[in-house]
């Protein structure tokens, strides 16, 4: 299957011819004999756009350009959106039906009056909210919304809400959706709500986004804005919406998916807890718990009494932390800590600070990809949509081939660049915070060092860098990172790893000329290799730092393993559960200077480009993935 070239024979249209409604598709094979409305109508449905014209200027013959759009076209369209629905069309099928359905709309517009939005269903004004650079989300819902007779103004990402609000002024819109990927978004959306609901708006408001939730939105967000507002938990969700703003779908009939939406959530949170819940009764068993002991005061001397009495009361399990409080006073307390061992061997690193890595191979990053979370994750091919028989021919026919090629492709035609920044540095544990040191004096500190080496380096010849706060399990084992590290206690220096990588900016601006050009299908695809590549360049370069380390012995001979933490250390990734402050980037830029091979940072801590992480790496046996709360 070719990304952008259409030819004659599309492996597509074949696989079609097993889809599980065997009607609709032999329909989409032999449709000579239908009517011209119905073979209009198949076409959407199968994705068939080649000759499409062909059949359009026969059906002119007969209806205006917009009756055939409104009449035949979204007929098609409607049926996808049920197919899709009922589970029995996947994702990439629908974005196929809606290319076709663009092209069509594209040959019929000359046919039509030049007024814009003229025979638009209704519209709305759509964005990433203010600080997010993520638009697939959005974009998914562009798509289906105006290849279901919607007018979308697009305003793209990073868009404040006095955009929006006059965007919707100026177009005339019904609704407003609002699109964010991660928490902070979702902050940033309340924040937007608030600011029309202080300004007396109840414009329709519809928010999507993967840290959204159903609860949060009909909960604590129609709490605080008394116009329409839904929460959309897919593209196909956002035209629901919009149906029932501008054609009065049943309310009776959305309250009763929303019930059931709400019913199946809560059970799958019910089972997630659970699930979380044997975790740390695990967990628990491991360990002792004692109550919580504080007390007030600053300084040395304090750290010193409070240790001493830690030490008294034979309580290894408890450590001295930096307790701010809403008014910024700070209090040094005696605080329950984790039983990690804080005698773990300190591997030697190969050297201190940082190094550029620019000549990453692609076909190696490649063997780190999560094909999972590629073709489950991103392209959304769901197992439980289809019989096991159907989903194996659709990975064989359709999601491994565009695997394979978009592999070449992105070789060939340099789509994809991985590079990195990655450094080692010298760091002691105090308390919940991760010290990280450097030298005296260091003529490039963005360099490999070279005062100050692995093996050279004393208390006398570095100071303090910078900290890192990172927050403490509330009960449980009573985690933290810094627990993986030597004390300041110890004459040993430990040493922690960092990274940020990326596949390149290149990446983002193919995907956008692959969407802004039609070709949704292609655009999934690709946007969706593209950040699953940045993954597995941090998943590699993980495995390279504990070579480096000398601790990749332990590293699981299959590769699927790795994805599962098959190795000693661990990951993590600020913004994820045991680090969740995403500011904490910002020490990170003035650790390795990502600017240096293009990486930026948001004023709401996100990389750009987009197919960018970052990570701090642990050595420590006992470093496994955990939740702060
Ligand atoms: Co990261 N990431 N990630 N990530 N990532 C999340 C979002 C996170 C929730 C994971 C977690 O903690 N469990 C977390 C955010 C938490 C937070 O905010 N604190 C997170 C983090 C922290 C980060 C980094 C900051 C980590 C780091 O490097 N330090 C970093 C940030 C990157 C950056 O700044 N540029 C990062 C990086 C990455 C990758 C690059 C490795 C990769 C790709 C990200 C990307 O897509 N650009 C990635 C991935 C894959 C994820 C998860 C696993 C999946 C996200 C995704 O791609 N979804 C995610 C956890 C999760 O969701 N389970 C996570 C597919 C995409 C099509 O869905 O955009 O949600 P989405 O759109 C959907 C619906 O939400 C809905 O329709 C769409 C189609 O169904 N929808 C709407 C969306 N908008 C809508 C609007 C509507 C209607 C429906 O109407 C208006």
């Amino acid at each position: 299957m070719s990304l952008e070239r259409r030819c004659t024979y599309d492996p597509l249209v074949e696989l079609m011819a097993y889809y599980a409604d065997a009607k609709t598709v032999a329909a989409v094979i032999d449709t000579e004999n239908l009517s011209i409305e119905e073979r209009l109508k198949q076409r959407i449905i199968g994705g068939d756009r080649l000759g499409i014209d062909r059949d359009l200027t026969t059906a002119l013959q007969t209806y205006p350009a917009l009756a055939i759009i409104n009449d035949i076209l979204l007929d098609g369209m409607k049926v996808v959106g049920e197919l899709f629905g009922s589970g029995q069309m996947q994702l990439p099928f629908v974005l196929q039906s809606a290319e076709t359905m663009k092209a069509a709309v594209a040959f019929l517009e000359p046919f039509m009056d030049k007024v814009e939005g003229a025979g638009a269903k209704g519209t709305m004004v759509l964005a990433t909210v203010k600080g997010d650079v993520h638009d697939i989300g959005k974009n998914l819902v562009d798509i289906i919304l105006s290849n279901n007779g919607y007018r979308v103004v697009n305003l793209g990402i990073k868009v404040p809400v006095e955009t929006m609000l006059n965007a919707m002024e100026e177009h005339k819109a019904n609704a407003i959706g609002m699109s964010g990927l991660l928490v902070k978004s979702t902050a940033i959306m309340k924040e937007n709500l608030e600011y029309m609901q202080a300004r007396g708006l109840d414009v329709p408001v519809v928010l999507g986004g993967a840290a959204l939730n159903r609860r949060f939105v009909e909960k604590d967000l129609r709490a605080v804005y008394t116009g329409k507002l839904d929460y959309a938990q897919d593209a196909f969700d956002g035209l629901r919406f919009m149906q029932e703003l501008t054609e009065g779908v049943q309310a009776a009939e959305r309250e009763s998916i929303e019930e059931t939406k709400l019913g199946m959530e809560a059970k799958i949170q019910a089972a997630e807890d659970a699930d979380l819940a044997s975790v740390s009764v695990e967990v628990r068993a491991a360990q002792d718990v004692y109550a919580a002991s504080s007390g007030g005061g600053t300084g040395a001397a304090l750290d010193a009494s409070l240790r001493l009495q830690a030490d008294q009361e034979n309580r290894a399990d408890y450590a001295v932390n930096v307790r701010v409080h809403d008014d910024g006073s700070h209090q040094r307390v005696l605080e329950l800590t984790s039983n990690v061992s804080r005698n773990e061997p300190v591997p030697v690193p190969p050297f201190y600070g940082s190094r550029i890595v620019e000549n990453v191979l692609l076909d190696k990053v490649f063997e780190y990809i999560n094909e999972i979370a590629l073709i489950r994750g991103q392209w959304q091919f769901k197992r439980s949509k289809t019989t096991e028989v159907e989903y194996n021919r659709q990975m064989k026919e359709e999601a491994y081939p565009a695997f394979n090629e978009l592999k070449l492709r992105s070789k060939r035609e340099k789509l994809l660049e991985p590079k990195l920044v990655y450094g080692y540095f010298p760091c002691k544990a105090d308390g919940n915070d991760l010290v990280i040191y450097k030298p005296l004096a260091e003529p490039d500190i963005h360099s490999t060092w070279t005062t100050v080496t692995p093996t050279s380096i004393q208390e006398k010849n570095v100071v303090e860098w910078m900290r890192y706060s990172f927050p403490r399990q509330k009960d449980g084992r009573h985690l933290c990172i810094s627990d993986y590290f030597r004390p300041v206690s110890s004459s040993d220096f430990d040493v922690v790893a960092f990274h940020v990588v990326t596949a390149g900016q290149r990446a983002t601006e193919y995907a956008h000329t692959l969407f802004e050009s039609g070709n949704f299908k292609d655009y999934l695809f690709f946007h969706g290799l593209s950040v699953e590549t940045a993954e597995a360049l941090a998943e590699y370069w993980h495995k390279i730092v504990r070579a480096e380390l000398g601790i990749g012995s332990k590293d699981a001979d299959d590769v699927r393993r790795l994805f599962s933490q098959g190795y000693q250390g661990s990951r993590y990734s600020f913004g994820y559960p045991a680090c969740p402050n995403l500011d904490d980037q910002v020490k990170l830029f003035e650790l390795l200077r990502p600017e240096r091979i293009g990486v930026t940072l948001t004023e709401e801590y996100q990389l750009v480009p987009e197919q960018s992480t970052s990570a701090i790496v642990c050595h420590h046996r006992e470093a496994r993935y955990f939740n702060i709360s």
